[in-house]
């Protein structure tokens, strides 16, 4: 503690359209030590994620460069800043972009997440005890956080908000998706939606979002689940995941939400989409069942992009609704989801189709872009 470490990182130095085209560049960086309040982590593990995609490539709006990206992954605190009393050296953590500091207004009211303690910062690349970055190059330039996590790099430095301690005999290769991905599908379900055991549910987009989202309902009790792609290779692992139905809107010659509609009498009682575009988002809301369906917003929109329907729907008792990291509580709740994994009752091995060396971060990025990727897991 209290020395400067300098290690390897991924760093985005611009917005790359092609973010697939080798667009992190291998570098040492100089990570500071952790300040009050603060937690530096050796990363172990981080996978990839959409959103680090999506804001390498420039969509983005708070996108700042240079900056270390990464968000789902896990690792061991290395040392702890002034005033830190919950966490010390050897604990093993995994980082989450969605604070919770266990004051706000945010995190006192149940089932709600979105914590306001360090967001201006997170957002900003910065940390709060001195609105500056912890990461420097070689010349001494500041490199930006990201999402308050920045786990594209052998060390990062967490405000101790956005740590949670896990159980020591959890594989950290593994429970590093809980950072991200499948806590968001199955927080979604549980959380957001407070799905109803017996109930009918459709799925737009097979990722692994959508995916953890057919797992969310199959564990609620689901009496029915339409996993909605245009791939018609999704199929068979959607038929894995719990799915009862598939559709392709791409082979259909009315809207999906048509479809939908007549396959179920009047609509799901719960849709997700779990694709970003604002196009699924209305089919989603529009398949969801007159009276009482409610339809959850999971996937994030590019920049500027506008959902619309006719307020008739919502008139007519759908309810429109959306949540960031499943609603979950972090620091809080994710100990507690890494537990479930260990019992056996929610699967993560099945959703890492790939494993490589963190020397091959752009590799992993091209396949992200390909699709036949759920998740890559980097060793670090
Ligand atoms: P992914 O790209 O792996 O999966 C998306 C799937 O949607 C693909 O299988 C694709 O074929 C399918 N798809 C694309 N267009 C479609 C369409 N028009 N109709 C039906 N299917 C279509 O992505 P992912 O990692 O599973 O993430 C899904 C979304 O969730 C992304 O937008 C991501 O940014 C977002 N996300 C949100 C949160 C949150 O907290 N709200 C957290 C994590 C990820
Ligand atoms: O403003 O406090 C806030 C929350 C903003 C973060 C919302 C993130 C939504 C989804 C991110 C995608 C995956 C990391
Ligand atoms: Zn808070």
């Amino acid at each position: 503690a209290g020395q400067p470490i300098k290690c390897t990182a991924a760093v985005a130095r611009a917005a790359k359209k092609n973010y697939w085209e080798d667009a992190l560049v291998l570098e040492e960086v100089t990570v500071a030590p952790p300040q009050a309040g603060e937690v530096r982590v050796k990363i172990t593990h981080a996978a990839l994620c959409h959103t680090d995609a999506f804001t390498l490539c420039g969509d983005d709006p708070e996108g700042k460069f240079p900056s270390i990206l990464g968000h789902e992954a896990a690792g061991i605190v290395e040392s702890v800043g002034e005033g830190v009393t919950e966490f010390e050296p050897g604990d093993h953590v995994v980082p989450c972009y969605q604070a919770y500091c266990g004051k706000c207004e945010f995190c006192l009211r149940p089932r709600i997440n979105l914590c306001t303690s360090v967001r201006a910062f997170t957002g900003a690349g910065v940390m709060k005890a001195d609105s500056k970055p912890r990461f420097t190059d070689s010349k001494g330039d500041p490199i930006y956080h990201f999402m308050g996590t920045s786990t594209f790099a052998e060390y990062t430095v967490l405000h101790q908000e956005s740590v949670a301690k896990i159980t020591k005999a959890a594989p950290l290769e593994k429970v590093c998706l809980l950072g991200c991905g499948i806590s968001t599908g199955w927080g979604a379900v549980w959380n957001t939606a407070e799905f109803e055991k017996g109930s009918t549910a459709a799925v737009f987009g097979l990722g692994a979002v959508g995916l953890s989202v057919i797992e969310g309902c199959k564990i609620a009790g689901a009496s029915r689940i339409i996993a909605v792609d245009l791939l018609d290779k999704k199929l068979e692992v959607a038929k894995k995941w719990g799915a009862t139905d598939f559709v392709n809107p791409s082979k259909l010659d009315k809207p999906v939400q048509q479809a939908i509609v007549d396959m179920t009498g009047f609509g799901v009682d719960y849709s997700f989409d779990c694709t970003g575009n604002v196009e699924v988002m209305r089919a989603a809301l529009e398949c969801s069942h007159r009276g009482w369906g409610k339809s959850v917003v999971i996937g994030v929109a590019a920049a500027g992009k506008e959902i619309s329907t006719r307020p008739f729907q919502l008139i007519t008792g759908r309810q429109w609704m959306g949540s960031a990291f499943g609603g979950w509580k972090s620091k809080l709740e994710v100990p507690g989801l890494v537990d479930r994994y260990m019992k056996g009752e929610v699967k993560i091995d099945e959703y890492i189709t790939h494993e490589m060396k963190f020397e091959e971060i752009n590799k992993a990025l091209k396949l992200l872009h390909e699709g036949d990727c759920l998740r890559c897991v980097l060793a670090l």
